[in-house]
């Protein structure tokens, strides 16, 4: 496939990127920024025009990538390098933005886990990521997206989009509203908890989604962490949360038969295990007794938002299809009632590990 325009070419040709520019191809599955495959007569880039809708501040931005990624190579972590412009900028600034990152080559990315060992090894990597963000200095970062996991203010915008309707599809999907509307009252434990200071407000990557690390294609271990534009303050129970609901899923976050949507508590145990195994010195006994909630939270929450962008007319995520978000918000409901039914398991399996 060769999808290449002059205007893309030029674009390329900005950055210090080396070799002569031969192909440049749509890539990945991220639903944020527009992902390219650049190949040169030297080697592969990522080049991503970024999604200033969504993130309204590129140079606060980028400054956070470039300073967590100068901190972890500085320790031996492998991590995304960004190349400059050929003017020295980490990006460029036209009426578009774009960045250049060096493609990792030898790593593959899941959409859905189909070896529980790469799962915990993801979870490990992603407990050992929260280490290192541990050693970084807080102040130095913006706050890219404010209020990014505040549940109980993703509630609110949801019930927003529900009031307007503005494209009257809220009939379509009156179950999930139902389910959605029904558990207001378990929304803010986490909020809660970071403002009474029951739990610790830590850095954290906040989208640690498994198409979200860049395994090793042949060992199967966790090579690096990427995605890096939501690091902010948070809370770890946010990046357990959001990887269990993605990974510890038998189908993909966007499948239609909900027959086939399934929430597996061992895939469950083989992330808990990689993941406490890095972060038990550092994990408290709330966080660690929030971890099953955490889950749950990072589910409905991510469900509420793709309905309420089904609701506001497919604003936000990137869509392939009419009915795209309410088949992914489908996915997550289904999960989050089977979570709800394995609760007292959940916390067994973290009582054990964490023994
Ligand atoms: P989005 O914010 O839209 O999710 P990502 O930064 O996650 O965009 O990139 C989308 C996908 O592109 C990733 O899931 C991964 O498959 C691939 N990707 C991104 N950066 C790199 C890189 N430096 N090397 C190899 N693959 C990458
Ligand atoms: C988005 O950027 P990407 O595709 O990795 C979203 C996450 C959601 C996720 C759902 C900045 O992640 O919060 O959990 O989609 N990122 C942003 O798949 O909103
Ligand atoms: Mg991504």
């Amino acid at each position: 496939m060769e999808y290449y325009t002059s205007a893309l070419k030029n674009i390329a040709e900005k950055f210090c990127i080396a070799g002569e520019v031969l192909e440049i191809v749509p890539y990945g599955e991220g639903h944020i920024n527009q992902t390219l495959l650049v190949t040169t007569t030297e080697k592969r880039y990522i080049m991503q025009k970024m999604n200033t809708k969504v993130f309204s501040d590129p140079d606060g931005l980028m400054g956070n990538i470039c300073g967590v990624t100068e901190h972890l190579r500085a320790r031996g972590i492998e991590t995304l390098y960004v190349v400059p412009t050929k003017d020295g900028a980490p990006f460029l600034k036209e009426a578009d933005c774009y960045r250049v990152y060096d493609f990792i080559e030898n790593t593959v990315t899941y959409q859905t886990v189909t070896d529980k060992e790469v799962f915990k090894n993801s979870g490990k990597a992603f407990g050992e990521f929260q280490n290192y963000l541990a050693e970084f200095d807080a102040s130095k970062l913006t706050e890219t997206i404010k209020r990014f996991h505040d549940t109980p203010k993703r509630f609110a915008d949801f019930k927003t989009a529900l009031e307007a309707d503005a494209f009257d599809r809220a009939k379509e999907c009156k179950e999930e509203i139902e389910f959605i509307l029904a558990r207001e009252s378990t929304y803010s434990v986490v909020m809660d908890g970071l403002k009474d200071g029951s739990l610790p407000l830590r850095v954290t990557h906040n989208d640690t989604k498994l198409n979200n690390i860049l395994m090793d294609a042949e060992t199967g271990k966790a090579r690096a962490v990427i995605d890096l534009d939501t690091i902010m303050p948070g809370s770890m129970l946010f990046d357990f949360g959001d990887s269990i609901r993605f990974g510890a899923s038998t189908a993909a976050e966007d499948e239609k038969d909900l027959s086939k949507v399934h929430f597996d508590i061992e895939l469950f145990k083989a992330y808990a295990e990689g993941y406490c195994g890095a972060v038990k010195d550092s994990i408290t006994p709330r966080e660690a007794e929030l971890l099953p909630y955490g889950a749950y939270l990072m589910t409905i929450e991510c469900g509420m938002r793709f309905l309420a962008d089904y609701l506001s007319g497919d604003t936000y995520f990137a869509t392939k299809y009419k009915g795209h978000n309410l088949v992914r918000c489908r996915t997550q409901i289904r999960l989050a009632d089977e979570m709800e039914k394995n609760f007292e398991n959940m916390k067994k399996i973290i009582q054990e590990i964490l023994r």
